[in-house]
């Protein structure tokens, strides 16, 4: 099928025009509303002309910049091309981009780190200013000016709705029978007028499976034929499997103990190798019916879906490595019967969360002996990528855990530490922590109580003592006894690794 057929709407193709064309419509200052969750279904060819054309402008002596806020993380094409220039003013919400991160720890790029199921509703109340230009990726435009959402959904359909202008990227490369996977919930109203999400299940279809577009927003269509990120997929190590096992043997124990049905809850899983890792390890599991609400779809809950131990997942996005990506492509009518992607307003939506009683699974930096947790910042002040949806999850969760290696950087970083050097989740909303040494439940216990699980189960046996030492000390010496700390000391381990290399 040639890429021009995939627009059908005919005021739409009158719109058809060069990505350089289109991107020349998009002035210094405004805010710009881009496609795109964790490497799919971003914008291909308009942010790099766009790039282009910033630093032609810059080079003569503008300053030429833009807000650039998406779904989530994209890809080098985007804010690889766009940091890379300078071009961007303030980013929001998740990125995952070296050169974006390297410019937003330098100070030359703003950026705002919000929950993502708060993204779409803050532009809904104003709280982000004007979204001045949509540029959203669809894998077709219907005869009747609809569009057909592609491999993510993100925020597309505020962006639409919210935008003075759009632009499409109508990519040829996008499978079209991915049309009917998608359900876009047309239903929120802003407050004092909100009624219940009406989902009682990760199945459960609420919205229509098009976005719709008012087409005198448009003002250009440009077409391309481009893959996703794609990035291939590195097999679990040691240390994700012992997580994983862990993770495992407890859900395993909590169905036992009647606290979890047989085919557990709804899961949801974060990005990166240990939760591919849970996933597979799951496979091997005795579980079975198993079903999913979460954001991101990763290899490990495709393989999940295709052996038949999960019946059903609800998500926002695809994240695939190639393999996986030419499985689902393979198989797609049988995938569409189980997958649903959906705004992420939605698949992050705290009422459902709490509703459907989520076992959310994410990863860490560090977590500290009373269970906060760091997801995002390096020694406090350098930002890895950003919260993305744990928040969403780990607040409302029926059960919410967060993993990391006991140590990183070769063993010169404990990640249990005597005070988070940033905190993004609240020991309240922290109650299962693992590490490659074990598994610490926290439910039900005080702070001191939850000290010595956290140093007992999850700490690395090169730092054991040490935590050991301070907590008794800090028992001794704080000023008070319900959370025991030595204020002088407990950031001490992150100051010594930034001045020695190590924490030791
Ligand atoms: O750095 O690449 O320079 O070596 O952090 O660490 O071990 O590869 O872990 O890829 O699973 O990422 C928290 C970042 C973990 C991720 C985080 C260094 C380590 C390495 C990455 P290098 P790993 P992962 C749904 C859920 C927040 C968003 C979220 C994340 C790098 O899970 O972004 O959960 N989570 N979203 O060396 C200093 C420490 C460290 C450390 C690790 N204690 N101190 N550096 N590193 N621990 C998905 C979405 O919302 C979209």
């Amino acid at each position: 099928m040639s890429s021009a057929s995939r627009v059908l709407n005919p005021a739409l193709r009158s719109k058809i025009m060069s990505a350089d064309e289109a991107a020349a419509l998009i002035p210094s200052g405004v805010n710009v509303g881009m496609s795109g969750f964790t490497g799919s279904g971003y914008p291909k060819l308009v942010p790099a002309a766009l790039a282009r054309h910033i630093n032609e402008r810059n080079a003569a002596g503008e300053k030429f910049r833009i807000g650039v806020w998406t779904g989530a993380s994209t890809a080098p094409e985007l804010d690889g091309a766009l940091a890379s220039v300078d071009g961007v003013e303030m980013r929001l919400p998740y990125q995952s981009d070296p050169t974006c991160r390297k410019r937003i720890n330098a100070g030359e790029m703003e950026y705002i780190d919000i929950h993502l199921s708060h993204v779409a509703q803050f532009v809904w109340f104003g709280h982000l200013g004007k979204l001045d230009i949509a540029v959203v990726e669809v894998a077709g435009i219907r005869e009747d000016g609809s569009l057909i959402p592609c491999s993510s959904i993100g925020n597309n359909k505020t962006w639409l709705d919210q935008a003075d202008k759009i632009i499409l990227e109508v990519n040829s490369w996008q499978n079209l029978q991915l049309e009917g996977m998608h359900d876009i919930y047309y239903g929120t109203q802003l407050p004092p007028n909100r009624l219940p999400i009406p989902i009682v299940g990760p199945g459960d279809r609420i919205g229509e499976a098009y976005y719709r577009c008012d087409p005198s927003k448009v003002i250009a269509v440009v077409e391309t034929n481009a893959p996703d990120r794609n990035t291939p997929f590195t097999p679990p190590d040691a240390d994700s499997k012992r997580i994983a096992g862990h993770i495992i043997e407890f859900l395993e124990h909590e169905v036992k103990k009647g606290r979890l049905p047989a085919n557990l809850l709804p899961l949801q899983s974060g990005v990166g190798n240990i939760a591919n890792a849970v996933m597979a390890g799951l496979a091997d599991s005795p579980f079975e019916h198993l079903t999913a609400y979460t954001e991101v779809l990763q290899d490990g809950m495709l393989e999940l879906i295709k052996s038949g131990k999960m019946d059903f997942a609800s998500a926002t996005a695809f994240s695939l490595s190639p393999t996986a990506l030419a499985d689902l492509n393979a198989h797609l009518a049988d995938f569409r019967q189980k997958i649903l992607l959906r705004p992420q307003e939605i698949s992050n939506h705290p009422e459902v969360i709490r509703r459907l009683g989520i076992i959310a699974m994410n990863g860490m930096i560090e977590a500290d002996i009373y269970g906060n947790v760091n997801s995002t910042h390096v020694m406090g002040s350098a930002i890895m990528n950003g919260i993305g949806g744990s928040g969403d999850f780990a607040r409302n969760a029926y059960l919410s855990m967060f993993m990391t290696p006991s140590v990183a950087k070769g063993g010169a970083i404990s990640c249990i530490v005597p005070m988070v050097s940033h905190v993004d989740h609240t020991e309240h909303d922290v109650q299962v922590i693992v590490t490659e040494q074990g598994l610490a439940d926290l439910r039900g216990l005080s702070p001191k109580q939850r000290a010595r699980e956290v140093i007992e189960k999850c700490s690395h046996p090169d730092f054991k003592p040490m935590l050991q030492d301070y907590y008794e000390r800090a028992l001794r010496e704080a000023s008070g006894r319900q959370t025991p700390h030595i204020l002088d000391e407990a950031l001490s381990w992150h100051s010594r690794y930034l001045k020695t290399g190590s924490m030791r």
